[in-house]
């Protein structure tokens, strides 16, 4: 029996690592030590853990020596910058980022659909973007029955996803107007309170935004097929925690809404929530602290033949970021591809 792993958090003060750090004591990670680390600005904090608190060290260039883990969510550039010496350290890195996930040499991974791409990772694992996560979960067992030709999606994205000082933003704003103040505005272009904005992440050349665009890249990589058109609206709602999703899909092969039931039903890591004469559906309120996620709405899109409509719900902090990360951890010690140096 291998010994267990000395794991690092990166960013551990923000919101996604400190669910990484709750992740990992929650489901009892095999780690032999937990250390967090965070900009200069939080050196010193302390951040829980298993009943304790870490304190947490100033991530350098030095910090990997004696680390064979390190979970990253502290941004693109911080893994720009500090991957690369975590991995010469010998330690293998789960990122968070937007960073490194379209590298060719990089794999990009949702364990409940390509666990098989770990096998091939050369020192860097790359967490999906929270929206493409919950998503790709829905779509590998419908694709693996129908082959899905072309995906519609529009989001309905919770603040919660920009960090702990969007959902600072969204409390004082919403304060603000019952208290008829003059609504401050720091993290979004515009008031997030009783509004939605279709704005997420940059715009780009094209007039999408970065955010949509990762929808449609990052959801071929994963499912490992180049010829799924997908095309995505992101949109910002005034929701603290879970992220909404409707999304259609145009199959090859005809699949039924009670067939689409079934399928999704059997399927790892889903919950299916679809009893329309009893008002059942999935909910952000009900999705957020949940692991699973959660599906409903499910019906045959009339104008044309083999298309699907679907209501995708699921936590953005916890199966759209820490979690998903975590599982990717268990299953590189279950395959045996860290090495543990002490
Ligand atoms: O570039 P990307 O990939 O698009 O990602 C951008 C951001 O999105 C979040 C994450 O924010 C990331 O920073 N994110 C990424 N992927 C996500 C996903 N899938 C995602 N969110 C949801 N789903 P975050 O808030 O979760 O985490 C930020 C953490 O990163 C630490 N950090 C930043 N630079 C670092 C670093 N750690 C090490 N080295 C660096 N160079 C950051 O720690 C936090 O833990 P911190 O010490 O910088 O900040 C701790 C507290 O300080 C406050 N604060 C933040 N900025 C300032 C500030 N105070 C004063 N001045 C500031 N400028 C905050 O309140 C924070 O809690
Ligand atoms: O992981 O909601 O690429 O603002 C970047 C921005 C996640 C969420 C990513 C947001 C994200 C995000």
């Amino acid at each position: 029996m291998a010994k267990n792993p000395v794991v690092a958090v990166v960013g551990a003060t923000g919101a996604v690592g400190r669910e990484m750090l709750k992740t990992l004591e929650q489901r009892d990670f095999p780690a032999s030590e937990v250390r967090a680390f965070a900009s200069a600005r939080s050196a010193g904090k302390r951040v829980p853990f298993k009943g304790q608190d870490l304190i947490v060290e100033e991530l350098t260039e030095d910090s990997f020596k004696g680390i064979d883990l390190a979970l990253f969510s502290a941004g693109g550039g911080t893994s720009k910058k500090f991957a690369p010496h975590a991995v010469k350290a010998g330690c293998v890195v789960v990122d968070n980022s937007s960073a490194w996930r379209m590298d060719d040499e990089v794999p990009l991974v949702v364990p409940e659909v390509n666990p098989e791409d770990l096998n091939w990772h050369k020192g860097i694992i790359a967490n999906p973007n929270c929206s493409t996560i919950q998503m790709v979960v829905v779509l590998k067992p419908l694709h693996d029955v129908g082959k899905i030709k072309r995906v519609v999606v529009s989001t309905y994205q919770a603040v919660s996803g920009t960090g702990q000082k969007a959902i600072e933003e969204l409390e004082k704003q919403v304060r603000q107007i019952f208290n008829m103040q003059e609504v401050e505005k720091k993290v979004y272009p515009y008031q997030i309170a009783f509004n939605c904005l279709p704005h997420i992440d940059v715009f780009l050349d094209n007039d999408y935004t970065k955010e949509e665009m990762k929808m449609v890249n990052e959801t071929q990589k994963i499912m490992g097929d180049p010829n799924i058109k997908v095309t995505a609206t992101a949109v910002r709602v005034p929701v603290f925690y879970g992220h909404s999703e409707s999304v259609n899909i145009e199959t090859e092969k005809k699949i039924t809404a009670k067939e689409a039931r079934a399928i999704l039903s059997q399927a790892p890591g889903i919950k299916v929530l679809d009893n329309p004469k009893e008002n059942i559906y999935p909910l952000a309120i009900f999705a957020a602290g949940e692991d699973d996620t959660f599906v409903g709405r499910i019906r045959e899109d009339e104008t044309i033949e083999c298309g699907l409509n679907m209501w995708i719900v699921a936590d953005n902090i916890r199966k759209g970021a820490a979690l998903n990360a975590v599982q990717i951890a268990e299953l590189l010690l279950i395959k045996d591809l860290v090495r543990v140096q002490s």
